[in-house]
């Protein structure tokens, strides 16, 4: 297939490419630190990446995909549980970090390759296809640990060209974002998307709503990020005109991975004259529909499918629906050359997640407008909790509650929260009633053992969980009034 960053090769040596806080490469630095990176790795397998928010992650992403090897972003502050099943799920040849930092227990054994963006090496020649893995981005379901969505080259190039449609995204745009890089949105989006553009990522190192100011007043001129950040964004702008200058200025704002409460959107709108546009997506479908830039930023919707992605709106017994009338709910599937192959070593849950056709069942629920926007109103798993933009499986929650020994029963609900969309929240029967467990014991047992968002944020104790017949935990009577 043709290069995924014909920029690198060719065309703009001298403008910068990537800059994480005061670090930075130009095109021509990062084909040489990231050559460097795919001699080494060539021909290894699978490579993890240690995904910190830094030039070496970017580095080490770009350097796998340029010598044909697929890439498992890790985040960094995975637990030890939940690193141990992705490192022997996904079997990788070496762990690709920066130097200096550490590595904890469960990586050991595994070769550990340092990612030096001084050492340079010629861009290797891609002979991969575009049905090879570029990515095994890990991705939480309802029940068990997650499973790794494995996303072909075709993927990546395919949703990165329709987004450059939709947005009219070129390499003269400047990205700013504070995304983590261990998924999607941050990685493929945030980091490989203006790559394969040819422009320019600033990323925040974390978050902050100074930082976007600062970045979007000095020349960036596109901000990605979570609903949760938009929020954070709409906080602080009554009290921060720079902001407001800066969001003002920019020439898009785009909003994904949960829905962007329309409150948020209006006050956003309200304060800077600019309305935040969203696209959906999926670990693995990458992106589905948007918002087109010159589209119309309707609150509440998600826009009309990105090119090349057939969507379809279906009902619980698999008819489609024809109707645009802003009412009929359906389940969306979406098939196209942006989605995943399959889950690694899941073939049952590969063949669930597909029907007969060929279409991916996202599970979530939604309603088409009359011009075809897209409207997202549930999802039909109550197990999976978006918090903070993140997806988070209730089971994995509550397997981990179950083995601290002060748990003896458990069950994780989502409840709505205004910063991160919904906040985790564990109801627990615990072994002795007289000392229960706190929040604050549960929230760090679960953060050591997964990771630190998938922690509870509230902890409430039961004498017994509310059980039917059948003995099956009724979830929807664990409410809080
Ligand atoms: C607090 N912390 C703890 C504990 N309590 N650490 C360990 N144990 C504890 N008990 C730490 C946290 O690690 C963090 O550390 C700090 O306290 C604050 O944490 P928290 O309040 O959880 O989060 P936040 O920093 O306020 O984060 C909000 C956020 C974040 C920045 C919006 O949720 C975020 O980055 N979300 C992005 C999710 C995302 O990219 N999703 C894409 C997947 P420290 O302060 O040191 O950091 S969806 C996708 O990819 C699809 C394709 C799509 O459509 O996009
Ligand atoms: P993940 O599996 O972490 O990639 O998350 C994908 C899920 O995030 C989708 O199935 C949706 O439920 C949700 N999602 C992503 N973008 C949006 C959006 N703009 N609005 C509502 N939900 C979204």
């Amino acid at each position: 297939m043709s290069s995924l960053f014909p920029a690198l090769t060719g065309g703009p040596g001298e403008r910068v490419a990537l800059r994480f806080g005061d670090r930075s490469l130009t095109y021509a630095q990062l084909a040489a630190a990231a050559g460097a990176v795919g001699a080494r790795v060539r021909g290894r397998g699978r490579v993890a990446v240690w995904a910190t928010p830094g030039l070496e992650t970017a580095v080490g992403v770009v350097g796998a995909l340029l010598a044909g090897v697929a890439a498992v972003p890790l985040n960094p502050r995975s637990g030890e549980k939940e690193l141990g099943h992705i490192l022997g799920d996904s079997a990788p040849s070496v762990v690709l970090a920066a130097a200096g930092d550490e590595l904890p227990a469960a990586s050991a054994g595994l070769e550990r390759v340092d990612v030096d963006v001084r050492v340079a090496g010629p861009v290797p020649e891609d002979h991969a296809g575009d049905g090879d893995p570029a990515l095994i981005v890990y991705t939480s379901g309802t029940t068990g640990p997650p499973k790794g969505a494995v996303l072909p080259r075709r993927a990546v190039a395919t949703t990165l060209d329709a987004l450059a449609d939709a947005w009219r995204w070129t390499g003269e745009d400047v990205l700013v974002h504070g995304l983590p890089l261990f998924h999607v949105h941050g990685l493929v989006l945030g980091v490989l998307g203006p790559l394969r553009r040819g422009g320019t990522v600033r990323h925040l190192g974390r978050f902050t709503t100074e930082g976007v100011a600062r970045e979007l007043n000095s020349g960036a001129t596109m901000l990605f990020g979570v609903p949760t950040m938009y929020h954070r964004i709409a906080e602080a702008l009554p009290g921060d005109p720079e902001l407001a200058e800066a969001l003002a200025g920019a020439r898009l704002l785009v909003s994904g991975s949960a829905a962007l409460p329309v409150h948020d959107h209006e006050r956003i709108a309200a304060a800077t004259g600019r309305r935040v546009i969203e696209r959906y997506g999926m670990t693995e479908t990458l992106m589905n529909t948007s918002v087109r830039a010159d589209g119309e930023a309707r609150a509440g919707t998600v826009g009309v499918p990105l090119p090349g992605v057939e969507l379809r709106l279906v009902e619980e017994d698999g008819t489609a629906i024809t109707a645009y009338d802003g009412e009929t709910v359906g389940e969306i599937q979406v098939r196209g050359p942006n989605l995943f192959t399959e889950y690694l070593n899941r073939p049952d849950a590969t063949a669930a997640a597909f029907t007969a056709d060929g279409f991916f069942r996202t599970g979530d629920m939604a309603v088409r407008d009359g011009d075809g926007y897209v409207r997202i109103v549930g999802r039909k798993a109550t197990d999976l909790i978006k918090s903070g933009g993140y997806k988070i499986g209730a089971g994995e929650i509550e397997n981990a509650l179950l083995e601290h020994p002060g748990v003896r029963e458990a069950a994780v609900t989502g409840e709505p929260d205004p910063d991160l969309g919904e906040r985790i929240v564990a109801w627990i029967v615990p072994a002795d009633p007289q000392s229960p467990p706190g929040v604050e014991e549960l929230a760090g047992h679960v953060a050591r053992r997964l990771a630190p968002h998938k922690r509870p944020r509230v902890v409430r104790v039961l004498d017994s969980l509310p059980r039917n017949d059948m003995g099956k935990i009724m979830k929807r009577a664990l409410t809080h009034d």
